[in-house]
């Protein structure tokens, strides 16, 4: 057995092991070696030496290499024969549909302009050059419409820059040393696998873990206190603590006079959040209100995880911004262990603007949402150019987006152009006019960041792409050629763009070379070791007053600019009016601000991310649908009984906007008027619809991010017995 360099394809059968780094848009990012014999990718294998990984995979990826060898992966580029929908394609070569693609833009462009032409991509992959962003320097050459990608962390990330700044906050290997943790929004134990094992070494230490979600998730069952909540309400919890904090004298005044601002007008606002109201918003008895803010303000070090599940739905925004200003109000950021942790994404030292080229976006070039695809696509925008050309790369919209029938409507326009490049013919691409093959993991090269660690890793290629599949960055190379730009920028290799695409010499890469990873695979960022960490002790934090806002300095003044995530590379645009202060905003849809909708769709919804599968990702795989089970409906007793439901029978969900449906689960791991299921199932094992059948095409109030967690719908029973799910 060798350690051998990248793409052993001479035939050998000796066992070789090539370094990689998980794709996937999960916090982990796991170190991964891929053992390879006779070219042949034969096991993959966690790096027993990562901090985070362990030597552990996850449900998802410990048979990487059979994703790589499944049934029905796309090897050749094709051409559609059948209706739009059905999936029916046959193969052609590169050149023809590329060709192809060239005269359907070249006439587009000619009758409307280049807005005409809209991309949509997501973070299928999260490599730098394989990833989010691959494709923007492409479509900014090119005058596309800007799509703002916003289907993830941009409400978490808009609020978190107004609080604190870019920074990557509270290590999750820190919180081993956490006495009190507060897991907020977040089912760990699925989606942040290999950040769980600290919060347990700090329990075992003698630490309390709470869990604040309106589902007893897997991860609820393992904390030391579950508080059930009801959707879309954090934000009065969180001010109904930092009320009780103030009230009970429990402020770290110095540390606030130092280091924060606007304390006196944050104090007034949650003046207006006592605990019985709290209780009333919330559904959590005030008496916890107040044990849990005293618990919190008084066990230091004590942590914050937040999860993404809180931004979800229309006070999300704010919702956060009220949580992140918890630890400074307490003086947790004096800690190791201490503070909040959103995503220390923001700590890689990777060059947007090399990777994108803003500059190449013509003056005043039209942003479209890419959660509106449906409004934009069936002309509820009434765009003007219509978008005549879909580019859908990394993202699989017909699941992931909003409004999934609209956006299926909008897709099945026959004047509408769309090419998918994917793995699989997923329920986006059965849409397509054109797919394109893309290659996996192993068998590309790309650097990894990830949003959950502190680890730069190196995914180098491990066996040869098979048929005709490519990497997105060479998808835009070509793509590139074919429309006749000849700009340097897609001249380079990967090798020489992942070089130019980092800031080597930032204090953070200090010691880490592109020659030392190829050597090691993954090296640790030069921001202070898991044990000494405490990156605002003495404040520090990287907003314009240098100190945790309470009032946000960029919020003020009614200009409101909005994160990095927009395009990434935008850094802060000008929005509409934004509170400076944190607030509870109630949902759209809920039966407290929307009694008249509740009277026909009385129950909340969350749907959150399944176990085995990512996204959609391993939805189409046997073994994973066994795991994950079918698209159940989890609903409480007493719902269920007032609707004649009968365990494991089908139901169906529903509201104005559509349905699916799905085997009951009767459980009390549900609150009272709340169902929950799985995002990720795919069309074909679901009776042709999934989650998003009902959810709103609206937005959270801060970083245009999604209502995924915002609608109320109707459960009924259909009757028959759950077998094909
Ligand atoms: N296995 C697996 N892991 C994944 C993914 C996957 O698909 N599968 N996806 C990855 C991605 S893209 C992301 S963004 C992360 C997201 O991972 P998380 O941050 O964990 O987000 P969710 O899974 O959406 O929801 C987490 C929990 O929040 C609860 N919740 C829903 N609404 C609310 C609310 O309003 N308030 C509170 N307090 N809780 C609420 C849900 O019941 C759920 O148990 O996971 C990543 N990891
Ligand atoms: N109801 C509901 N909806 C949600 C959520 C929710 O919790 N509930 N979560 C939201 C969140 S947090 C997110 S992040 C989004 C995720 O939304 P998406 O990013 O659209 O999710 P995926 O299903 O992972 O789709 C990614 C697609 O990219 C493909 N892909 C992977 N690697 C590559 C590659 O290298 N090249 C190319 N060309 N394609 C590749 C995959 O095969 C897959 O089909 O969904 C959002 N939608
Ligand atoms: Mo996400």
């Amino acid at each position: 057995m060798t350690l051998a360099a990248p793409r052993p394809t001479d035939g050998t059968k000796e066992l070789t092991i090539v370094r990689g780094a998980c794709p996937h848009d999960c916090p982990d990012t796991c170190a991964m070696l891929y053992h390879v014999a006779d070219g042949k990718l034969v096991e993959v294998k966690g790096d027993p030496n990562h901090p985070m990984t362990k030597g552990g995979l996850c449900a998802k990826t410990n048979n990487f290499q059979e994703h790589h060898y499944q049934e029905g992966r796309l090897m050749y580029p094709m051409r559609r024969v059948g209706p739009k929908g059905t999936g029916e394609f046959e193969r052609i070569t590169w050149d023809e549909a590329l060709a192809e693609i060239k005269s359907r833009w070249t006439s587009i462009i000619a009758e409307y302009g280049s807005e005409a032409i809209m991309p949509h991509a997501y973070l299928g992959h999260q490599g730098v050059i394989n990833g989010l962003t691959s494709g923007d320097a492409f479509f900014n050459r090119l005058g596309s419409t800007v799509a703002e990608k916003t289907y993830c962390e941009s409400g978490s990330s808009t609020a978190w820059h107004m609080t604190v700044g870019a920074t990557g906050g509270l290590d999750v290997e820190s919180m081993a040393h956490s006495k009190y943790i507060i897991v907020w929004g977040m089912n760990m134990t699925s989606t942040n696998l290999h950040g769980w094992p600290f919060i347990l070494a700090a329990k075992k230490k003698g630490a309390k873990v709470v869990v604040i979600d309106p589902v007893r998730t897997r991860t609820a069952r393992q904390a030391s206190w579950h508080i059930p909540i009801r959707p879309g309400t954090d934000g009065a919890l969180a001010l109904g603590m930092i009320n009780e904090i103030i009230v009970q004298g429990l402020v770290d005044t110095d540390y606030v006079e130092n280091y924060t601002i606007g304390f006196d007008e944050l104090a007034e606002r949650a003046a207006n959040f006592p605990a019985e109201r709290v209780e009333e918003i919330t559904g959590i008895p005030a008496e916890d209100v107040r044990t849990l803010a005293r618990e919190y303000a008084t066990s230091q070090p004590a942590a914050i995880r937040q999860g993404v599940a809180l931004e979800r739905n229309r006070g999300g925004g704010q919702a956060i911004r009220a949580i992140t200003c918890l630890p400074a109000l307490v003086g947790a950021w004096r800690h190791v262990g201490g503070g909040a942790m959103e995503m220390p994404i923001w700590e890689f030292p990777t060059k947007f603007d090399e990777i994108c080229m803003p500059q190449w976006i013509p003056e005043g070039t039209r942003v479209i949402n890419e959660l509106d695809l449906g409004m934009a696509l069936t002309g509820e925008m009434q765009l003007d150019p219509p978008i005549k050309s879909l580019f859908v790369y990394n993202s699989n919209p017909v699941s992931q987006a909003p409004a999934q029938q609209k956006t299926m409507t909008g897709l099945m326009r026959d004047d509408l152009f769309t090419v998918v490049s994917d793995h699989f013919i997923t329920d986006t691409a059965k849409f397509a006019d054109i797919v394109l093959p893309a290659t996996m993991q192993a068998e590309q090269l790309d650097i990894m960041v990830t949003w959950g660690h502190l680890y730069l890793s190196l995914n180098q290629p491990a066996i040869e792409p098979p048929g005709e599949c490519v990497p997105n960055s060479e998808l835009f190379r070509r793509l590139a050629k074919t429309m006749g730009f000849t700009d340097s920028y897609w001249d380079r290799t990967d090798r020489e763009m992942l070089i130019d695409f980092h800031d080597w010499d930032a204090p953070a890469l200090q010691g880490i070379t592109f020659e030392k990873l190829e050597e090691v695979g993954w090296m640790r960022l030069n921001v202070g070791l898991p044990h000494e960490r405490a990156p605002h002790a003495e404040g520090n934090f990287p907003t314009p007053s240098g100190k945790c806002e309470f009032k946000a300095s960029l919020a003020e003044g009614g200009n409101f600019v909005v994160p990095v995530w927009r395009s990434m590379y935008e850094a802060f645009q000008p929005g509409g009016y934004v509170d400076p202060l944190p607030d509870f905003i109630p949902p759209f849809e809920s039966p407290e601000s929307n009694p008249e909708l509740a009277n026909k769709f009385p129950l909340r919804i969350v749907t959150p991310k399944p176990h085995a599968f990512l996204n959609t990702q391993y939805g189409n795989a046997v073994d994973k649908q066994e795991t994950q089970g079918a698209q159940r409906v989890f609903i409480h007793p007493v719902d269920a009984a007032d609707r004649g439901i009968i365990d494991d029978e089908l139901v169906r969900v529903y509201n104005e906007r559509g349905s699916f449906q799905g085997p009951a689960v009767i459980d009390k791991s549900v609150m009272q008027g709340l169902v929950m299921s799985n995002v990720g199932h795919w069309q074909y094992k679901s009776h042709g619809s999934t989650v998003n059948s009902i959810t709103a095409d609206r937005h959270c109030g801060l970083g245009n991010a999604g209502v995924y967690g915002d609608n109320l719908v109707q459960v009924e029973r259909i009757g028959e017995q759950a077998s094909a799910g």
